[in-house]
């Protein structure tokens, strides 16, 4: 499955960075693909509750998505 969150906290690769380094502990979160201009992250994932746990994790990090 896949999920564009929109995370109007994204500045710069560094912000996306540290995104990707967050949903890397996630159980289910198999691939992350960011936009700098779009302030977007795509996520690859195998079930809800791993993007579920995902979203959490992310505003956890100063990122959450509003979708
Ligand atoms: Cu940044």
């Amino acid at each position: 499955m896949q999920k564009t969150l929109t995370i109007p906290t994204i500045t710069c690769n560094h912000c996306l960075m540290s995104i990707k380094r967050e949903l890397g502990f996630v159980d289910g979160v198999d691939y992350v693909d960011g936009n700098v201009g779009a302030k977007t992250v795509l996520v690859t994932y195998t079930d809800d509750a791993a993007l579920d746990q995902a979203r959490a994790m992310l505003a956890e990090a100063g990122y959450a998505p509003t979708n």
